[in-house]
């Protein structure tokens, strides 16, 4: 973005003003408790806003609300061509509005606002786009049958879907989830998480202007072991889609088995690989690729990759590429142009992460890069690159997510230890791999157990492919494309005798 035309952010930032009860019913509405509690501004450590704390008797409102809206077809008997226009028209008012969101996502998350700007709103209003031009092009069945008899198999919306979502990418984890459900006819409450609530109610506000009619499109801040937890719990809740740590989504599975046997659709942690092969030729796109699958977004990514598994032939001189380049990202202001890292989501995380750290040095791994945390007289939560020589799979920051700008190289000798070591991990969220030859290219991709392979570079691919994990980063389906659609639409079977 050219700085003649990028917008004073810090000067916007003081005039924002911030909506912060649910969204029930239509209404813009404060918890019924009356509780509220505060967003922090992670690159200040400052209040941002005060947010209606909705609990259990909140939910059950927004559920009947959705119920309502549901049964009586205000929305899902429109044609899918009308359903199709109003999230266009959302879209549009999302795209319209692009810099506030962008701006408000940037306060709430400590993520660089370029980003928000360049990668996140687009890839939102994407995601809206991309479903509501789908819904009016999906086509039911007939199977074969005897001449008499005729029978449909059509696909109908499952009811009232619930999202709990969480904080490092809202405004896209809720529009991936959104998308698909209402333009499948359903009605839907998001509840998204506590540290970043702010952009889902303004989306809102964009819904309601775009049409979609009251008690189709709720949205309930509040905790997750409150709100969360009675969503999941709730008999009236026929989906609960959930994206977040492999340990709250367990309990979804056990809230569903405890209540109505809810369909449940996990997207959960990785730990992923990034493997480089010794054929590589021309390094440098390579550390590129692997900056920006580490340290984009802070590395509080699901899919970062995490681990570098790289040939024991190469390892010195891309290590040294590595680390030169890891240099080059500036941590900063995440409102100030050219800042590629912002603040890490709260205080709490920050210790986490660098707990993390400790961990990996004492179980004897080298930094080879970063560390720490700075930029402190901000009172915000920033961390260094970080790059770990000598790591060993077994170690703790081999295996469990970080969630954090920190790399781990560990070595391999071969094509199969490569594998061996990519697939030793609960995780198989997502890999990459980087060679020149064609046959390595599609026997790793393969042998590789992960929901997504990316081969010569960093990507979960677009809209058109399908995004979800092997093993413990998912359950029960899959977000974007069209298998989208299956988590929210259920397959009846219409059997015809005629006479
Ligand atoms: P979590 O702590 O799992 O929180 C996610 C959501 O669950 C939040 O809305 C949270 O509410 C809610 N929650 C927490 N405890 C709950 C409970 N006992 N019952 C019901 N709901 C509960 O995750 P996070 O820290 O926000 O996000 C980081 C994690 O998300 C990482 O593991 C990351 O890998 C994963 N993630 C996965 C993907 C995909 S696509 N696989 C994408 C992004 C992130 P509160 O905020 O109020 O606690």
């Amino acid at each position: 973005m050219s700085n003649v035309t990028r917008p004073d952010f810090a000067t916007r930032a003081t005039n924002l003003s911030i909506e912060g009860r649910a969204f029930i019913n239509g209404d813009f509405v404060g918890a019924l408790s009356e509780r509220t509690f505060h967003t922090i501004n992670p690159a200040t450590g400052k209040v941002l806003a005060e947010v209606a704390e909705c609990d259990v008797a909140d939910v059950n409102r927004a559920v009947e609300a959705a119920r309502r809206a549901f049964e009586d077809g205000r929305w899902r008997n429109l044609s899918p061509k009308d359903r199709k226009w109003a999230l266009l028209r959302l879209a549009d008012l999302v795209e319209s509005n692009i810099e506030e969101l962008a701006l408000l996502e940037s306060l709430d998350t400590g993520k660089p606002v370029d980003d928000a700007l360049a990668v996140d709103l687009p890839d939102c209003i994407e995601t809206l786009r991309w479903h509501a031009e789908a819904i009016d092009k999906l086509y039911d069945q007939v199977s074969p049958t005897a001449g008499d008899v005729v029978s449909l198999i059509v696909r109908e919306p499952i009811g009232v879907v619930a999202a709990v979502i969480p904080w490092n990418f809202p405004l896209v984890i809720l529009a991936l989830k959104v998308a698909p459900a209402l333009a499948a006819g359903n009605s839907i409450i998001v509840k998204p998480a506590e540290q970043t609530p702010l952009t889902a109610i303004r989306f809102a506000a964009l819904a309601a202007e775009a049409g979609i009619p009251a008690g189709v499109f709720n949205v309930l801040p509040g905790y997750g072991e409150t709100a969360g937890q009675a969503l999941g719990r709730h008999m009236d809740v026929d989906c609960l889609t959930f994206t977040g740590s492999t340990e709250v989504g367990r309990y979804f599975l056990k809230y569903a088995a405890e209540s109505n046997i809810k369909r449940i659709t996990l997207e959960l942690g990785g730990k992923s690989p990034v493997i480089v092969m010794e054929d590589v030729t021309d390094l440098q796109p390579v550390v590129e690729q692997i900056a920006k699958g580490i340290l984009f977004s802070q590395g509080e990514n699901c899919s970062a990759g995490s681990r570098l598994l790289v040939h024991e032939g190469v390892k010195d001189r891309l290590l040294a590429a590595v680390v030169e380049h890891f240099k080059t990202w500036r941590v900063g202001n995440p409102l100030v142009a050219g800042t590629k890292l912002g603040a890490v989501i709260e205080e709490r995380h920050m210790e986490r992460i660098l707990g993390y750290i400790e961990a990996g040095v004492s179980e004897g791994g080298r930094i080879v890069l970063g560390g720490k945390r700075i930029l402190q007289e901000t009172g915000g939560f920033f961390i260094e690159p970080t790059v770990f020589d000598s790591v060993d799979n077994k170690m703790k920051i081999a295996r469990e997510e970080i969630f954090g700008p920190v790399l781990s190289t560990i070595t391999f000798r071969d094509t199969d230890d490569a594998v061996r070591i990519a697939n030793d991990s609960d995780y198989g969220l997502a890999a990459s791999l980087y060679t020149n030859d064609l046959h390595t290219a599609h026997k790793v991709s393969r042998a590789i157990r992960a929901g997504t392979v990316s081969v010569n570079c960093f990507s979960e691919g677009d809209q058109s492919v399908p995004f979800g994990g092997f093993k413990q980063s998912g359950f029960g389906g899959r977000e974007k494309s069209f298998a989208a659609h299956d988590q929210y639409s259920q397959l009846k079977t219409i059997w015809i005798q005629l006479r």
